[in-house]
């Protein structure tokens, strides 16, 4: 390799002496001075008419130089003082199999172009990517070429050297694509609920797999609750999977954190705006694509989405969450996404969780992802009572206690990082069952004391049949433990329900909003906000949640009107028999 660049060079000073010896000529025609002239300034003077020469045939040479690289092998083999030499054999493999060593030729896609010194590009051929180094060049990002070169090791990464470098026609889109399809397209469990939805796991696994292919970052924003953070976590490992897998570095493409409120916040969106500016100006990166894991299919939901949508991101969500107004099969959230997960679409409930949907299009992005845990937790923590749950939880050997357990200890984290993704953190829960236990003790005392505070207070009355209870949260809880308010009262809630028989339903308030817990879908939530939105328009009703649990924010000054009308509500119900 070192040989042929030189012999190359030196061609390149065999051309160049031969035109400064023509310009000299010249030269020497016009002007008659040239006695009087030091070696120096002759010097001088060749290198001026050698640039100009240069100048003029700027084009013609950048041309040559690509012919010289290409040609480079054969030049040696005719090159008489070096008989012997073999030809360099370039090989069309695969970038995934390239080892040190290997002469390399084929078409790729330049990735990242990254300057200045020697250009070095990202480049594709989708199977892998890798680093290929030239001292100069005018090809930029997104752009197909041919190259050749030679593969080396350089600080345990391997670059490719290039030799040579052209156009290529190749339809490379259309290579990327087909490489994006999962590989492992089946499910880890039995489910009818899945295979309903099955395409569309398959494709938004294939937009996932595609970003990474195509070097773009990756942001994830889920939920931070148990559910929420199995679905964050089952999408960065295997997306980290797939990545390495790619030669693509998650350390500067992907991203993961939390979301305190149950919907994709503005303030959430406006700090995602500008990290992914700091992250990707100047580094020659895309712009993210936007993962909302657990959240975001609700009108609550629409500002930020189309916020992302308008300065020209790709966002996808997978969720579970109701999300209040479908037609035709479409959400509001819909026309800013590139797509959308979420079993009401096809006309199924919250009881999939986000945590189940995640882990099995994860399983997908990366064939070799597997953490039978994570989708068992986040099922028992998200109270799915459906087959699945059972499914999940025979597959992990351990029984469902054990693993509520571990759901409580994500969860008690979750509270305690706050906007802190806990990187590293939460990965210890599923193999450090000790850690687990000294959170749930901790956890166990604090709702000792949020019981002891609250159940002597709680009303609880027949209302139509069903058990209604009720409780100042912001009086008898104290602020700023764990667990939340929306925690004691499915605590509270729970208590209750042991004791009596029927349906029931619990709140928790605060001054303004309170929090729904029911065992049956008697009254679900987003009827209440429907119904209070028409008869209270000065409370300024909102909130969401599944049909036995949610959480409604109103204008503190008209809760006392908000609790009567709910019990109203209760007495219109019809129960089925
Ligand atoms: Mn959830």
């Amino acid at each position: 390799m070192k040989q042929n660049n030189s012999s190359n060079d030196s061609r390149y000073n065999v051309n160049n002496t031969k035109d400064i010896a023509k310009n000299n000529k010249e030269q020497k025609k016009e002007n008659n001075n040239k006695n009087n002239k030091t070696e120096n300034r002759k010097n001088k003077n060749k290198m001026n008419n050698n640039k100009n020469n240069n100048k003029n045939n700027n084009n013609e040479n950048k041309k040559d130089y690509n012919k010289n690289n290409e040609n480079k092998s054969k030049n040696y083999s005719n090159d008489k003082k070096y008989p012997v030499y073999n030809p360099v054999k370039y090989k069309e493999i695969e970038l995934s199999k390239i080892k040190h060593g290997d002469f390399y030729s084929g078409d790729v896609k330049i990735l990242r172009k990254s300057q200045p010194g020697p250009v070095i590009f990202l480049v594709t051929d989708a199977t892998s990517s890798v680093d290929a180094v030239i001292k100069d060049s005018d090809f930029e990002t997104d752009e197909v070429i041919n190259i050749k070169g030679k593969a080396s090791e350089r600080a345990g990464k391997l670059q490719i050297e290039i030799d040579s470098i052209k156009k290529s026609e190749k339809d490379f889109d259309k290579i990327i694509e087909q490489r994006a399809k999962p590989i492992r397209t089946d499910f880890s469990i039995k489910s009818d609920r899945f295979e309903k939805m099955k395409p569309h796991f398959i494709r938004v696994a294939q937009k996932i797999r595609r970003a990474v292919m195509q070097n773009q970052p990756i942001m994830i924003r889920h939920h931070n609750d148990s559910d929420g953070i199995n679905s964050g976590l089952a999408i960065e490992q295997s997306i980290k999977g797939l990545m390495r897998r790619f030669g693509i570095s998650p350390n500067y493409n992907l991203y993961r954190s939390p979301s305190k409120a149950p919907f994709y916040e503005t303030g959430d969106v406006f700090k995602d705006i500008t990290m992914s500016k700091r992250l990707t100006e100047g580094h020659g990166q895309k712009k993210p694509l936007v993962l909302v894991l657990d959240n975001g299919s609700t009108p609550e939901d629409v500002f930020g989405m189309k916020t992302l949508y308008t300065l020209g991101y790709d966002i996808i969500v997978i969720d579970h969450h109701n999300p209040v107004q479908i037609k035709n099969g479409k959400s509001t959230v819909c026309p800013y996404l590139i797509d959308h997960i979420n079993p009401y679409l096809y006309e199924l409930d919250s009881q999939t969780s986000a945590g189940m949907l995640c882990y099995e299009i994860g399983r997908m992005i990366d064939e070799e992802f597997e953490n039978k845990l994570m989708p068992a937790i986040a099922a028992i923590s998200d109270r799915c009572n459906i087959d699945e749950t059972e499914e999940y939880i025979k597959k992990t050997g351990k029984t469902r206690e054990e693993l509520g357990r571990i759901g409580v200890a994500i969860d008690f984290i979750a509270y305690n990082m706050r906007f802190d993704p806990g990187k590293g953190l939460f990965e210890e829960v599923y193999v450090q069952p000790e850690f687990v236990n000294m959170i749930n003790e901790k956890v166990l005392e604090g709702e000792e004391t949020q019981l002891q505070s609250t159940l002597p207070y709680l009303k609880t009355q027949k209302i139509n049949g069903i058990t209604y209870s009720n409780i100042d949260l912001e009086k008898y809880t104290l602020r700023f433990t764990y667990p939340t308010p929306g925690k004691v009262i499915g605590k509270i809630h729970d208590r209750v329900e042991t004791q009596h028989k029927g349906p029931v339903l619990s709140i928790g308030y605060l001054s303004d909003m309170l929090i729904i817990r029911a065992n049956q879908p008697v009254l679900p939530v987003q009827k209440i906000i429907d119904r209070l939105q028409k008869d209270l328009p000065q409370a300024n009703v909102d909130g969401g949640g599944h049909e036995q649990a949610g959480a409604i924010k109103f204008v503190s000054a008209h809760l006392q009107a908000v609790l009567q009308r709910i019990k109203v509500y209760l007495r219109e119900v019809k129960l089925e028999e």
